[in-house]
């Protein structure tokens, strides 16, 4: 096996977004594209020599290609071992689990989450660090400005790997480990969660439950966990072969995209609880029969039980929340009188407070929840946090929601996602209002007056790092909150997300549709903002 050197041109477009690497699929395809984005990478890590890295993916398109793409360049740039997911399948908090456990330097993930696969989709790459998180922002720069000059790439001209069974070889140096990617992950949910206790749930005739895998990476996952260990019915899972296209669908779990699970969730006689994760297995939505838990409200409600789940007896340390993800948990951190961290969108950014010990419990409104088991967030420990809770409690989820509202208040929440948005209109309605907020400050609409209106900025406390220009908020006098911000994950175009807030601590009033309960705050964005008007749009594409 000896390394080549091939020689190749700069590209100008490798910047990661909020997670990683994200583009059309063709993109990818080009002619030393990926290539030198993984080389840039092991050049910004100072070389890989010696080191050990996991790899795998979420079953989408094009993964096998480029799993065997990084198997190639990495035995030419002198790793020492890589492990890789059987069939190529690892989620993204199962890579996480993994390089915690085995202490590897690092891992590429090959996602792009929640974004469609197939040829004509997405396709993405990211690189998890030695703690088992995303890069921090400090590494993916590195990683941006290596690509800037990358001017060619180590490889060999080794065969293809046989990744269909698990294995042990040797490609020159390198030793290649092919393993099974779901017990030590499956082992970790059992060391936090009380399978006993959940195992008596599924497995009594009175309780049903629905899983949707959604074609992903989560199939394998689930069928482990929850029929094989606990015994649930194998017909609560629905959709849990991966596919390379996700079956066509939008492996998004969100109210739009996860339309198999709504059907079954929103008919008569739906199952007790109802879940379903995303394209790798990071993010989790949440469903009682013919009900939503806003996923602001699951990370609060989370918090606020840990203390009844075997794997946080002892208490949680702090809690934490990006920025746009609505303050339900600030009520509960300041109930168990802790520390509650308000970070920009990212998964990226819990990533110190984990490490230096400051936080146990985290989730954006994007649909993510973990805690400090791993570096990610985690769909099917949230699952299994749910299952755990509804064991313990013997209520119905929309009981659970509802008492977590009547003792800590209820932040009425909604997410509209304009996408595919010009970049150049998006980019103005943005910078229009942000040129407002001086004149904005102490303006009254009604009921309404904002009393602070900035574009967030977030000193990291662990490490100092300034992270600025992460969102416009408009906020206000009753503790609502208007947020506007462009996405970091999409492919085409922009999309605009409009997050809307507000606090309700009467009783009586928390049983109102969201939409209803935030209508002021949404008409007053289309007032300030014009987006509708500017956009074309006569409607949000998504609305959460
Ligand atoms: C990623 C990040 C999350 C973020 C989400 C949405 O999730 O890991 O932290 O909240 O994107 O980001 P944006 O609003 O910029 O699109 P995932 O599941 O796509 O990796």
């Amino acid at each position: 096996m000896e390394p080549k050197n091939i020689t190749s041109k700069p590209f100008t477009d490798q910047r990661p977004g909020t997670s990683g690497l994200r583009k059309k699929v063709a993109v990818f395809q080009e002619p030393h594209y990926l290539e030198n984005f993984v080389q840039s990478t092991f050049n910004a890590l100072d070389g890989v020599q010696g080191k050990k890295i996991a790899v795998g993916g979420d079953g989408r398109f094009y993964n096998l290609n480029a799993l065997q793409t990084i198997i190639r360049m990495a035995a030419a740039n002198g790793v020492k071992k890589i492990l890789i997911g059987q069939n190529g399948i690892l989620s993204t908090p199962a890579a996480s689990c993994i390089i915690r456990k085995y202490k590897l330097d690092g891992g590429f993930i090959l996602s792009a989450s929640h974004n469609p696969g197939g040829p004509q989709g997405d396709f993405g790459i990211k690189f998890n660090s030695a703690n088992g998180g995303p890069a921090p922002e400090k590494l993916t720069e590195k990683i941006f400005q290596e690509s800037l000059t990358c001017e060619g790439y180590l490889t060999t001209d080794s065969p293809d790997i046989d990744l269909s069974q698990p294995a042990t070889l040797e490609l020159g140096p390198m030793q290649v480990e092919i393993f099974d990617p779901v017990k030590d992950y499956a082992d970790l949910m059992a060391e936090i969660f009380d399978f006993d206790l959940i195992a008596k749930l599924l497995q009594n005739p009175k309780f049903n439950f629905c899983f949707d895998a959604m074609h992903a990476v989560t199939g394998p996952y689930a069928q482990e966990i929850f029929v094989k260990r606990l015994g649930a019915p194998a017909k609560s899972l629905l959709n849990c072969t991966p596919k390379p296209d996700f079956g066509g669908g939008h492996p998004d779990p969100n109210l739009k995209y996860a339309e198999d699970l709504v059907k079954v969730m929103f008919a008569d006689n739906a199952p007790i609880f109802g879940a379903a994760s995303d394209g790798d297995g990071d993010r989790n939505m949440v469903l009682g029969g013919n009900f939503f838990v806003n996923p602001s409200d699951s990370v609060a409600l989370i918090a606020a039980n840990a203390h009844l789940i075997k794997g946080y007896k002892n208490g949680i340390k702090g809690v934490a929340r990006s920025m746009p993800t609505s303050c339900a948990l600030d009520a509960v951190a300041q109930a168990l009188n802790i520390e509650c961290f308000e970070t920009p969108t990212g998964w990226k950014f819990f990533g110190n407070l984990l490490d230096a010990g400051r936080l146990s419990i985290c989730g954006e409104e994007s649909f993510g929840t973990s805690s400090d088991h791993l570096r990610e967030k985690d769909g099917l420990w949230a699952v299994l946090f749910w299952l755990n809770l509804i064991a313990l409690k013997k209520m119905s989820v929309k009981e659970i929601v509802n008492e977590h509202w009547q003792r800590f208040g209820r932040n009425y929440y909604s997410r509209h996602d304009y996408e595919e948005v010009d970049s150049k209109i998006a980019k103005q309605i943005v910078n229009r209002l942000r040129e407002r907020f001086t004149e904005l400050k102490g303006c009254k609409f009604g009921p309404l007056e904002i009393t602070q209106a900035d574009d967030f900025s977030y000193l990291d406390p662990i490490d100092g790092e300034l992270s600025e220009n992460q969102g416009l908020r408009l906020l206000f006098k009753d503790k609502s909150r208007i947020i506007l911000r462009l996405s970091g994950t999409g492919t085409s175009g922009a999309t605009l997300r409009l997050y809307f807030e507000k606090v309700e601590e009467e009783k009586a009033k928390m049983n109102l549709d969201a939409q209803v309960a935030l209508t002021p705050l949404i008409t007053l964005a289309e007032d300030l903002t014009n987006l509708k008007k500017l956009t074309g749009r006569s409607e949000p594409t998504v609305i959460t």
